[in-house]
């Protein structure tokens, strides 16, 4: 069955928990609540990609997120950094983190592939055109799925020639990176282009822009919050259908009883 990464952001600006989890235990607490909850990875960032972020140093992006991984490791979570940074992804490794998410692929920061090449952590290689602040003028395409499938085999030769495996390679189609809503749900709908690459895939629509476009659900309020979260689960149950490995998620109750559904279905 499709896997569940829970998302843990240790930053004061993420677009949608920002500022809730920079204290280490509530961070640590919340991570133990969501792999109780059923999520076989947490995944700690320490730098939003919301469009528009500002970049964090490494330094501060460390600070917020080692103690954690640590924590997290040594209770035996199995952990992955989200991170743009070479030295971010190895001080993590050594932590005890066992996956590096990078959302670019290795396009942010140049030693990137052979920096994870060499720790022998699996490494998340998702669909990117560059820095949040300008990748909506990035966002043109012809057929976007194909697109997007054909630059992430490019992404998983330059890992393969920095040293790294194909089996250790994780595709994600990066929903809302250089897309406009319309052109996220065509990488949805076509993710069969992605899953044909031969990789495990993850998919993150979690609380994303478009979701909440679709659904009118704006605002920061408990009840939008709730419909972004069903409208998550359902984009990740159809997503899981599609052969999605692993689905990354804020609400990991929500994800799973839409994923058990899917399941009994299919089963059935
Ligand atoms: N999206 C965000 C952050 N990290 N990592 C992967 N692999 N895939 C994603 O789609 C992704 C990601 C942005 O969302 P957040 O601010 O809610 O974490």
């Amino acid at each position: 069955m499709t896997a569940i990464w829970g998302i843990l952001n240790i930053t004061p600006d993420s677009f949608s928990d920002g500022g809730r989890y920079l204290d280490p235990e509530v961070a640590i607490a919340h991570a133990g609540r969501l792999r109780a909850q059923g999520a076989a990875v947490i995944d700690v960032g320490g730098e939003s990609t919301r469009p528009g972020a500002e970049r964090v140093p490494a330094v501060e992006e460390q600070r917020r997120v080692l103690p954690v991984v640590e924590a997290l490791a040594t209770a035996g979570i199995p952990v992955s950094i989200d991170t743009l940074n070479a030295d971010t992804a190895v001080a993590a490794v050594r932590a005890g983190a066992r996956i590096v998410n990078d959302v670019s692929g290795g396009l942010a920061d140049e030693r990137m592939l052979s920096a994870v090449a060499e720790t022998g952590a699996d490494v998340v290689i998702g669909h990117w055109r560059g820095p949040s602040d300008d990748m909506y003028a990035r966002a043109q395409y012809v057929r976007v799925a194909r697109e997007v499938a054909s630059e992430l085999h490019e992404r998983v030769a330059a890992a393969a020639s920095a040293g790294i495996a194909p089996a250790r390679v994780i595709l994600d189609p990066g929903v809302g990176f250089a897309k406009s809503g319309a052109q996220n749900w065509e990488v949805l709908r076509g993710l069969d282009e992605v899953v044909a690459l031969g990789h495990r895939v993850l998919v993150g629509t979690s609380r994303k822009r478009f979701l909440t476009e679709t659904i009118a659900a704006t605002g920061s309020g408990a009840d939008a919050v709730a419909r972004r979260d069903l409208a998550t689960a359902v984009t990740s149950a159809l997503a899981a259908r599609a052969g999605a490995w692993a689905v990354r998620v804020h609400d990991v109750v929500a994800t799973r009883d839409a994923l058990a559904v899917t399941a009994a279905w299919d089963g059935a």
